[in-house]
């Protein structure tokens, strides 16, 4: 497969030398508005695969806190020494705790020696210098706890960090003489996003909202779906006291042999309310998705029996109440007392994640129905399966639009050269009828699912390449969404993602800055730019598009040079009376396409900016060997 890519190159490269020095001619026609490009356009998709919210956006630090593990001791051991006498027992309490039954029970029959219980963390502990950290548990902490009676409580202590450390783990001595019973032992740092105690990691947040994402889609993925049904994801359970959101698998915990994760669970300590407030943070729309009865078809392919379905779709008409509903519903009264009375605006949601077959269609209509008749605005998204053609495909393509479906989900983990030669995949898309959602999409250096793909900029240049073709069409494009999003260096599953983070860092990748040049320059809506009478879809290894911004005043166009060599371009800018003399340039750059960007400061690709100047209403400009551009001109 690599060899196949850079054959593909080289070809290119050959053909420019004879073209190098043409002047390319682009005509960019800004008063001939062609679509408008949906706010939502450029968002997200976070999926809970590679660490991603437990030991990685859940700033929890310790794994396992209420011993729900499959194995009840993971993450955790006991040190003690021989004076100290200690045990440990893992006690269940089924009846009286449904959700949360274990706990541990530590005694010592002697008040000698040292006995610290230790959790290792998710792949360490990230601890940083000077910052506090907040620590809870059932019963006891610390030092300066002293747990009294015998009920069940809440302690907590805090202390402040003295060195930064990526591989800390947390110690719990404990003194004197007797048995203590602890659940639910848990540590967080201070600075948590907004400081939200039990919050997120803000390191992380902070760089989802420098992409100005227009959508979050939660909380995936193959995990909406599960193993089987018994692991699906069911919201309800997600949502108040984290004491008492029940703790499951996480399906990516077994998915490939060749990256094991025993220790990979959801506590949902990151849940749906958290999820809104989230998306609410970011301005983004909320998109979640929701299982439509059937467990991955990768799997199990367990489905839900048709008379047997209610529960399922309850479950989604009781989320938009949860989501939107007033202060006298159910729902809406619950979201009110977890602290957000005002509705999160609910707009769209997904009816099963990546499906396909009859089984599903049945499924579909079933919820369509339902969600439609009681929630006629609410727009539905729904997954044309896992591949963007092939049959899976087409049944669903054809059947889905001949239901009138709102969004088609469509996803592509494909080469770099599928992106290059499909930037003009929506131009004979049908113009009415569904929209199209570009729901899960990565450029793959190698071949999906091999962990030796890369964040390359090959990848990056080719996706940035396609995606100017998703502008071009937003009349039918209506959302795209690069996948997956997050990934711990030593906890990943899959790659490539768009941002990879230790227990301390994250780096983001070159397709990270492709997006955030995308997000950050969306425009209002799409006017024509053209090569030769043309699109502007491969010519040369040239990709183009174009928008204005009608709040800002502003031109907006992309370029992608894909070639190995500078080509010099003049866009000529039509249809504006006036237009300021000057430009912003922002660039993506590297000659080598196999560089990427990692730890260690290591940034080979990261936007640079320059003015450029406007003559005569043209922009004209080298377009860099392997360059992405886009240049804003203010129109007066
Ligand atoms: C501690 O003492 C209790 C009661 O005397 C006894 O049942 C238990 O086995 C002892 N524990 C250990 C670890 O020796
Ligand atoms: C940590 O503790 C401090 C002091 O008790 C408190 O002000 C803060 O809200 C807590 N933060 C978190 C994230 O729990
Ligand atoms: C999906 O269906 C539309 C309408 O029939 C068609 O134009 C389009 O080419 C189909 N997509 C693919 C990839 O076949
Ligand atoms: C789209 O428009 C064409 C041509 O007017 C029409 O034949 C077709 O039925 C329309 N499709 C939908 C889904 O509205
Ligand atoms: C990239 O290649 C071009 C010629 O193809 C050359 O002019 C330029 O200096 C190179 N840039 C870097 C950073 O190597
Ligand atoms: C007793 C027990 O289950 N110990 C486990 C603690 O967790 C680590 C990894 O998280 C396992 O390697 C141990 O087997």
């Amino acid at each position: 497969m690599k060899k196949t890519i850079r054959a593909g190159i080289i070809a290119t490269a050959c053909f420019l030398i004879h073209t190098a020095h043409a002047q390319k001619q682009f005509i960019v026609k800004a008063n001939e508005v062609k679509a408008t490009i949906q706010p939502t356009m450029w968002g997200i998709f976070f999926e809970d695969i590679n660490f991603g919210a437990d030991g990685g956006l859940y700033a929890e630090l310790v794994k396992n806190r209420s011993f729900e593990f499959n194995m009840p001791m993971m993450g955790w051991k006991l040190v003690n020494d021989k004076e100290a006498d200690a045990s440990t027992l893992i006690i269940n309490r089924q009846q009286a705790n449904t959700v949360n039954p274990r706990f541990i029970r530590v005694s010592r029959n002697n008040t000698a020696g040292t006995v610290q219980l230790i959790n290792e963390g998710f792949k360490g502990m990230g601890i940083k210098q000077n910052e506090q950290y907040n620590f809870s548990g059932n019963t006891l902490a610390e030092g300066t706890i002293h747990p009294t009676g015998n009920n069940w409580q809440l302690y907590k202590t805090n202390c402040i960090a003295a060195a930064t450390e990526a591989k800390a783990v947390l110690s719990v001595a404990i003194e004197g003489k007797g048995s203590i019973d602890m659940d639910m032992i848990s540590l967080f740092p201070e600075h948590t996003w907004k400081n939200r105690p039990g919050g997120l990691r803000a390191d992380l947040v902070q760089l989802l909202a420098d992409l100005h994402p227009g959508f979050l889609r939660f909380p995936g993925g193959c995990i909406v779906e599960g193993r089987d049904l018994a692991t699906r994801y069911q919201w309800k359970k997600t949502i108040g006291d984290v004491n008492k959101r029940k703790l499951i698998i996480n399906r990516w915990n077994t998915e490939f042999a060749h990256r094991p994760a025993p220790d990979y669970y959801q506590s949902f300590g990151l849940g749906f309310y958290e999820y809104f407030q989230l998306a609410e943070d970011l301005g983004a729309s909320p998109l979640p998705i929701l299982n439509c009865g059937m467990a991955c078809q990768f799997n199990t392919a367990e489905v839900a029996d048709m008379e047997q379905i209610d529960p399922y779709v309850q479950d989604a008409l009781d989320l938009v109440e949860f989501a939107n509903g007033d202060l006298t519903t159910k729902w809406g009264a619950l979201r009110a007392s977890l602290g957000h009375p005002a509705p999160f605006n609910l707009k769209m949601m997904g009816i099963g994640n990546e499906q396909w077959g009859p089984q599903f269609i049945e499924r579909y209509r079933l919820f369509a129905k339902a969600i439609k008749s009681k929630y006629p605005t609410i727009q539905l998204i729904n997954s044309v399966g896992p591949d963007p053609d092939g049959d899976k495909f087409t049944y669903l393509n054809d059947t889905l639009r001949k239901l009138q479906a709102d969004v088609l989900d469509e996803h592509y983990y494909r080469s770099p050269s599928w992106f290059f030669s499909n930037a003009k995949r929506y131009d004979q898309y049908p113009r009415n009828g569904s929209k199209i959602f570009a729901g899960e999409y990565a450029a793959q250096s190698v071949v999906a699912v091999s962990p030796l793909n890369r964040n390359n900029w090959l990848c990056a240049l080719s996706e940035a390449a396609f995606m100017t073709g998703l502008e071009r069409n937003a009349d039918v494009v209506s959302m795209a969404s690069y996948a997956p999003l997050l990934a711990h260096t030593e906890g990943w599953q899959w790659t490539p993602d768009l941002i990879w983070f230790d227990n301390l860092h994250a780096y983001p990748t070159p397709n990270y800055y492709v997006q955030k040049l995308y997000g950050n320059n969306k425009g209002t809506q799409t006017v024509p730019i053209t090569l030769n009478n043309e699109a502007v879809a491969g010519q040369d290894s040239l990709y183009a598009s174009a928008a204005i911004d009608q709040t800002s005043h502003e031109l907006i166009i992309k370029i992608v040079n894909a070639a190995g060599k500078a080509q010099q371009g003049n866009i000529l800018l039509e249809g504006i009376n006036k237009l300021d003399t000057k430009a912003q340039l922002t660039l993506l750059q590297n000659n080598n396409t196999e560089a990427v960007n990692s730890f260690d400061g290591i940034v080979n690709i990261a936007p640079q900016q320059q003015e450029m100047a406007i003559k005569d209403k043209t922009a004209s400009l080298l377009l860099a060997p392997y360059s992405f551009a886009v240049i804003r001109i203010k129109i007066l």
